[in-house]
């Protein structure tokens, strides 16, 4: 029914579009001349798309003509940095926001199912065959290293990768992902042909940034050298944000603080794909040969463990798309890996995010939506965002889409008519729908390894640690994070033949942590269980919970060892070092209440270490050496 206009209600000049338009265009009008002609194009291009909020309080030319430029330049870097430019996005958002506005379910005419996909037992014989089918590929692998995120949820200042993993050895995530890779690589330099063994090509890292990380990011590489790669294996390619919208009609919203600056966001880690494409890193991998590329997270000390076995099964069971997965408790915050299967009979393998599966459940196989079954798990693997690609199959799909992903959009609106926004929103995307683009015969697969080995990543501040402790959850925290790989490493000796002290709980920043021996493996003591295994003999045994055990260097075995307390073995390459009959026993080092004024990255976990008596062998020249 159409309103006489008498019952209209009466727009304000505000709201009246045509009247904002006129005013921008003569706000406008005077600056044309002092703007280059790429700038007016992209002014005619801001305007066209419905932008002409942006320039109405603009002054007349020949005051702040400074900051006119600068908005420019700025909206030039989005422009440039969204496929199809700021015309795309808009219109992109328009539809999105519009969907969200309708409650269009993204899921609509889709039943998940608990999809099939390959479990591995960590130590197992099939673990072993499938790490050992995996050390064949890994010389043919790069890395890649999504590392653009802010970390807000952890509340830290400065980035992620920069924070020690634990504070035994004080080893940033940054250095033990590099020590790892240049472990792996050693170790497949003699299968790689001559031209690309580890004095050539080697393994690359590519490692996505934005404008949060990239400078801290280069500099924490520049100042440590590169954690001993070469710096040309290592490239940043850094994501642009996007801007935020401030309606439903995706107009673009300005600083609060700086009415010639777009607001913006990051959009999400799905842009790596995008980037490995338009750097042409992806291209010179292929020309180098890569046969697979490895993506993985900023906080997660654990990844490297079970990235062998994972990329043997992907080699063994051809997947084009590999996500590992962990099992997951029901509203844990990773996503889910599940069948989803489209009433016109269309199935797809993917991971539904954590906040879109309650409500999809509900709508279809559960009333109760995201929640435990019998054993107390959510029956959907947990997807831990550490995926395997297949290069050959990965370049071709990325030179026909560009990369571009999948976007969503999450407003939070102000009130049940969605018409405003408590905040601006913003387009994003994520890496782990790549599978969305593909065709419905290419074989994407999962791999499911415990969480003991596979995750344990440091994401949450201590206070949202203390929630998710309450209420049974694994918390995701410094503290968390630190204890795990401890425990991790303690398992994998004991695995080996070692007797380990079994933990004691300690309590830090008010959250129970299980806390056994403090055991650090170098990645260049083993890369693989296999190694491990064949440098670690029955007769190792760690006494007590509070002993700490740190060991490095790729000549090193532990045959007989008796440990109580604290010991340090650091062997450089070529030195051969065999512990046989070493018994250690001192005061060792004590974990203790962080102070009340602790720095930043002790009150993150809420401890400090004393260091007092210490066994420490250190061997810095080539030879053989026993212990004692
Ligand atoms: N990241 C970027 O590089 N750029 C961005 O714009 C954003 C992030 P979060 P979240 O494994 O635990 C993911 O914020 O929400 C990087 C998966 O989506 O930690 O916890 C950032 O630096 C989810 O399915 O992601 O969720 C970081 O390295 C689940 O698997 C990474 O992207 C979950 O991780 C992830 O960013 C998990």
């Amino acid at each position: 029914m159409k309103v006489p206009s008498c019952l209209r209600p009466s727009m304000t000049d505000d709201e009246n579009p045509a009247k904002r338009a006129k005013k921008s265009a003569s706000s406008l009008e005077g600056n044309r001349a002092s703007f280059t002609a790429e700038e007016n194009a992209l002014v005619d291009a801001l305007i066209a798309c419905g932008q002409h909020h942006l320039f109405e309080a603009w002054p007349e030319a020949g005051t702040r003509d400074d900051d006119k430029r600068r908005f420019l330049a700025q909206a030039k870097t989005c422009d440039d940095g969204y496929p199809g430019g700021i015309a795309a996005y808009v219109k992109n958002a328009k539809k999105l926001l519009s969907d969200s506005k309708e409650g269009v379910n993204p899921f609509d005419g889709w039943t998940p199912s608990v999809p099939d996909g390959v479990v591995v037992e960590y130590a197992s014989d099939e673990h072993l065959e499938l790490e050992k089918a995996g050390m064949e590929e890994i010389g043919s692998a790069a890395f890649v290293l999504v590392a653009g995120g802010l970390g807000e949820r952890l509340g830290y200042s400065g980035i992620k990768v920069e924070l020690p993993a634990e504070r035994t050895t004080d080893a940033c995530y940054l250095q033990n992902y590099i020590h790892a890779i240049l472990a792996l690589q050693s170790r497949a330099a003699g299968e790689m042909p001559a031209h690309r063994s580890a004095k050539g090509v080697g393994i690359p890292l590519a490692i996505m940034t934005s404008d949060d990380t990239h400078a801290k990011t280069l500099d924490l590489l520049e100042r440590n050298d590169y954690f001993g790669a070469k710096p040309t294996q290592v490239t940043l390619i850094k994501q642009e944000k996007v801007p935020c919208l401030v309606d439903n009609d995706a107009r673009l919203a300005l600083d609060a603080k700086d009415p010639y600056k777009l607001q913006t966001k990051p959009h999400g880690h799905g842009d790596v794909h995008a980037l490995l494409h338009t750097s042409g890193l992806l291209s010179r991998w292929s020309a180098a040969g890569k046969k697979w590329v490895v993506f993985f997270q900023d906080t997660n000390s654990l990844v490297m463990k079970v990235v062998p076995g994972a990329l043997g099964v992907s080699k063994e069971k051809k997947f084009v798309f590999n996500s590992l997965c962990v099992p997951r408790k029901a509203k844990e915050a990773i996503g889910a890996i599940a069948e989803l299967t489209h009433v016109d009979g269309r199935k797809m393998t993917v991971n539904v995010e954590y906040n879109q599966l309650d409500p999809l459940l509900r709508a279809t196989i559960n009333k109760d939506g995201d929640v435990n079954n019998d054993a107390g798990a959510s029956p959907f693997p947990g997807n831990i965002n550490q995926l395997i690609v297949s290069l050959p199959e990965y370049k071709t799909q990325l030179e026909k889409t560009g990369g571009q992903i999948e976007e969503f959009v999450n407003p939070k609106y102000k009130d049940d008519t969605k018409t405003t926004f408590k905040s601006p929103t913003r387009l994003e995307c994520m890496m782990q729908d790549y599978p969305k683009s593909l065709d419905a015969d290419a074989v994407v697969g999962f791999t499911v390894f415990d969480n003991w080995v596979g995750y344990s990543p440091v994401k949450n501040s201590p206070a949202d640690g203390v929630a998710k402790f309450k209420s049974g959850n694994a918390t995701h925290t410094a503290t968390s994070g630190e204890m795990e790989v401890y425990g991790c490493n303690a398992k994998l000796l004991s695995l080996a033949g070692a007797k380990i002290a079994a933990p004691k709980d300690v309590t830090f920043n008010d959250v129970v942590v299980p806390a056994g021996p403090r055991v650090c493996l170098h990645p260049t003591f083993a890369c693989t269980f296999n190694e491990l295994k064949g440098k670690v003999g029955g007769g190792v045994t760690i006494e007590t919970p509070e002993s700490v055990l740190v060991v490095e260097g790729a000549g090193v075995r532990l045959e007989n060892l008796k440990l109580d307390g604290a010991l340090v073995i650091k062997a450089c390459s070529g030195a051969t070092v065999t512990v046989n009959g070493l018994e250690v026993k001192n005061e060792g080092w004590t974990w203790k209440k962080a102070p009340a004024d602790a720095d930043e990255v002790d009150a993150l976990r809420g401890f400090v270490i004393e260091r007092g008596e210490t066994a420490e062998y250190v061997f810095d020249t080539p030879g053989t050496y026993e212990l004692p």
